[in-house]
């Protein structure tokens, strides 16, 4: 009974010792009986990986401590909660972040060192949780961030890949992949619900049966997996509260095969189990380039399948009526690739809680919101319709039925345009029919937003022109942002303690507004002389990762000029080297008198390509092979330097940024949906050289166009300039450039021969011709900039000060207040 119940919460009271302790001693304790019972290790003898991992389970325990009493706390308050669906996340290291955010950053450090140990140390035994691509993916692991820190009652839902995004080893200059197997090692991080499973079914058949007298069409699926969860604690900042990322693992199920097992076939039975394993083995590295491969169709059910279930369960155990879901549930899509949610709610609410098609409908509509990130049609989503049709039977059957009702309700509000009918339909029709995943989300989710104000107003004029005029309420956007924790705390400590000092607060961390502090000691000759310094500590470690990685010794003078994300035509790297050979090129004709007056300039490129992506590896290769020329070249001595950064990643970014003057982000304008890569350098003090697309028009709005260096078409300009043809008109420098990569000045003449086709006039899609005059003025402008030190710092502290806006922190709070309708809910002390 009760009393029998309490008599026992009080013995476990007195047993306990209260939360766990955070001084120096304390935590020492802890770390070496971790050394001992967790690792395993003689606590008089552990190397620093072993020393990492001891510290990471302390760290762990406190995690655990806040997340229960968060959670514990969101039950008793039953707060409107927030899902957020993503099938990446770019989580990085965690050790860093954890402490800080904890904020027992400065005792840890204590700690050890009177271990003997350095934190910084064992930081670096961290691998990086690389469990998705490129920006969209490091853009949930900034919100994450931000959804704790400003005590949002959120929950992350993913997948928990075995192998994250491949690692890049370059050999010869080639771009090579190897699998990233990166919980070898055991993960700290995360904690294993063995009782958290459900199972997700696929394949079968859909069967009409007789309920008390009504048809109704239920799914009899063919085979059974089992989902795992695994949570990963999100500690906010300056706050208890700590959310959950929980990542599926597929398992097999114990019902997959039954059958098999009385055919006597046994060691054939249990090999074939594993099968169910691989839906959630690895991450598919396209960016942005979906195949319509079944594996990643059931990765994406699965994913969806498990979620919802475990969504469910957590609302029914607090509500019985299925009316109060939108009021306390909010389900957001980041991009398309959990759409197939939509489907899943109309099928639970319909087949298994017996609501009716409207009602189901009605519910369905307010709970979903969606993101989008592209801005072209051609690199929206489809699923061809037999894939779907054999993999998930029942869903195709519902995807059908919500697109006859949107098709007859649009055709009552603007009549038979067939045209515009069947651009808006789900279902493509054509010789392979698809669904348009896309269409989807917009038909079933009440808010559709974009990711910087320029991209949504793309998407109201072209791709998703029909839908804005049917419903405009519907669209928004909310530039993207990044957290300043990451950003700068963890990543430029030097930078951040100069921040803190002069604004004489931490604010900052939980409120970036408060950086526009920073101006009004934008002339002060001490803060210009520690900001140098800082900049120089952060050039000092790039330099010695730099000669570590590639052997190139870099001048700390030079100007550290850095373009660093996924290697795409459309992100224009191939226009930087390019620029790069044209440099190198003006100092070999120069004489030794003029050389003098030449900035030196290190240029550091670096990303990854999609393993199928053929041009952008050979922009790799150039990368390489102009390196070579230029590097060994004693003409040019310390005057220009080109490297290239293998394997970019989290950990490598929050290296890379903080050390750099100069970063690049040369999209051709209307291609880059937002950018956010920009933002970190931003928040940095690195200046950018840019084109006027994404969220870098809202950058220039904030800091003016006169503290970064604009170059390139305008959005409106791009139509016309493709039109022209080969009518267009490029610049000598850039055709003399391209002919020196044919003529094979660099080497493998024939290898490159396709990479120059892409640019050849009338072919030259992202331009790199027509913007190659105004990118060099852009360069030479920088160059200028840079020989005047005190003009260069004052542009660097305005650039810093005006990044407050770029914080994620204003990104979540806009969603939340305009469009998951959440409110804080801080667990108390
Ligand atoms: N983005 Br679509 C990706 O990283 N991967 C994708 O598959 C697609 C978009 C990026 C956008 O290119 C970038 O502009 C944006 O800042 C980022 O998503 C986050 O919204």
């Amino acid at each position: 009974g009760v009393g029998e119940r309490r008599a026992k919460a009080e013995r476990m009271f007195t047993l306990m010792d209260g939360f766990l302790k955070n001084d120096p001693l304390s935590l020492q304790k802890d770390i070496l009986n971790h050394v001992e019972y967790t690792v395993a290790r003689s606590r008089f003898n552990f190397d620093d990986f072993e020393a990492y991992q001891a510290l990471s389970h302390s760290v762990r325990d406190r995690l655990i401590e806040r997340w229960h009493d968060t959670h514990s706390y969101f039950k008793r308050t039953k707060p409107k909660r927030l899902y957020f669906l993503s099938l990446e996340f770019l989580m990085g290291r965690s050790l860093s972040n954890s402490v800080i955010n904890l904020g027992i950053q400065d005792q840890y450090a204590e700690a050890l060192s009177q271990l003997g140990f350095e934190f910084e140390v064992l930081a670096e035994q961290e691998g990086d949780a690389a469990l998705g691509n490129g920006g969209l993916a490091r853009l949930s692991a900034c919100q994450m961030d931000s959804l704790a820190t400003l005590d949002y009652p959120a929950w992350g839902y993913g997948l928990r890949y075995e192998y994250g995004l491949f690692r890049q080893v370059i050999v010869d200059g080639f771009q090579h992949e190897q699998p990233d197997y990166w919980l070898n090692f055991g993960n700290p991080w995360e904690i294993e619900r063995i009782h958290v499973t459900y199972e997700v079914k696929f394949y079968g058949t859909v069967e009409e049966v007789d309920m008390n007298g009504e048809k109704q069409r239920v799914w009899v699926p063919g085979e059974t997996v089992e989902a795992v969860a695994y949570d990963n604690p999100i500690p906010g900042y300056g706050t208890r509260n700590t959310l959950n990322l929980r990542l599926w693992a597929a398992k097999p199920s114990n019902k997959f095969d039954l059958e098999a097992y009385n055919t006597g076939d046994y060691i054939n039975s249990v090999v074939n189990r594993q099968r169910a394993e691989t839906i959630s083995n690895v991450l598919y590295p396209d960016d942005r380039n979906h195949q319509g491969k079944e594996l990643r169709l059931k990765q994406q059910y699965f994913f969806v399948s498990a979620s919802l279930q475990d969504i469910i369960r957590r609302f029914k155990e607090a509500h019985n009526n299925f009316d109060e879901l939108p009021d306390k549930v909010a389900l957001h899509l980041n991009d398309t690739h959990p759409s197939l949610s939509i489907a899943e709610i109309m099928r639970i609410l319909v087949d298994e809680e017996h609501l009716g098609w409207n009602k189901a409908w009605d519910i369905a509509c307010k709970v979903f919101s969606f993101t989008t990130h592209t801005v072209v049609a051609e690199g929206l989503e489809k699923i061809p319709v037999d894939l779907l049709g054999s993999l998930l039977p029942r869903h195709l059957e519902i995807l059908y039925e919500i697109n006859f009702n949107f098709m007859e309700e649009l055709k009552k509000k603007i009549g038979l345009d067939y045209n515009r009918l069947s651009r808006m339909s789900i279902v493509e029709e054509g010789a392979v029919k698809n669904i348009r995943m896309a269409n989807l989300a917009i038909v079933g989710s009440h808010i559709v937003n974009g990711v910087s104000k320029l991209h949504l107003d793309t998407l109201k004029m072209t791709t998703f022109k029909d839908f804005y005029e049917l419903w405009p309420e519907k669209f928004q956007f909310k530039t993207n942002g990044v957290t300043q924790r990451r950003w700068i705390v963890v990543s430029n400590p030097s930078l951040c303690a100069l921040i803190s000092k002069w604004l004489g607060t931490e604010a900052w961390i939980r409120n970036a507004d408060l950086l526009t502090g920073l101006r009004d000691h934008v002339d002060n000759p001490n803060f210009h002389q520690e900001w140098k310094m800082v900049k120089r500590i952060n050039k000092m470690r790039l330099a010695e990762y730099i000669e570590a990685m590639s052997g190139v010794k870099v001048s700390l003078d030079a100007m550290f000029d850095v373009q660093v994300k996924r290697i795409h035509e459309y992100k224009r790297q191939f226009l930087n080297i390019l620029g790069i050979i044209h440099r190198y090129d003006c100092l070999k004709n120069m004489d030794k008198n003029d050389r003098r007056k030449v900035v030196p300039r290190v240029c550091i490129i670096g990303g990854k390509a999609a393993p199928g992506y053929e041009i952008a590896k050979k922009i790799i290769k150039l990368c390489h092979s102009v390196a070579e020329k230029i590097n060994n070249d004693a003409d040019i001595g310390d005057l220009l330097k080109l490297v290239f950064i293998p394997d970019y990643n989290v950990s490598v970014a929050e290296l890379v940024i903080p050390g750099a003057d100069l970063s690049q982000h040369l999209s051709t304008a209307g291609h880059e949906a937002s950018g956010t890569g920009s933002m970190k350098f931003l928040m940095n003090g690195c200046l950018l050289l840019a084109t006027a697309d994404g969220s870098t028009v809202e950058i220039i709005e904030e800091i003016g166009s006169d503290n970064l260096f604009l170059f390139g078409a305008k959005v409106q300009e791009v139509a016309e300039l493709r039109e022209k043809g080969s009518t267009l008109k490029v610049p000598l420098q850039f055709a003399r450039v391209l002919r020196m990569v044919r003529d094979g000045y660099f080497g493998y003449k024939e290898y490159f021969k396709s990479l120059c086709d892409t640019v050849e006039i009338g072919k030259d899609f992202y331009l790199l011709g027509a913007d190659f005059g105004s990118y060099l003025e852009a360069q030479a402008a920088a160059d200028k900039a840079f020989v005047e030190p005190e003009k260069w710092i004052k542009m660097s502290i305005l650039s810093v000060a005006g990044s407050g806006r770029f914080s994620s922190d204003r990104t979540i709070q806009e969603y939340a207040e305009r469009t998951w309708k959440i409110v804080p809910s801080r667990c108390p002390l």
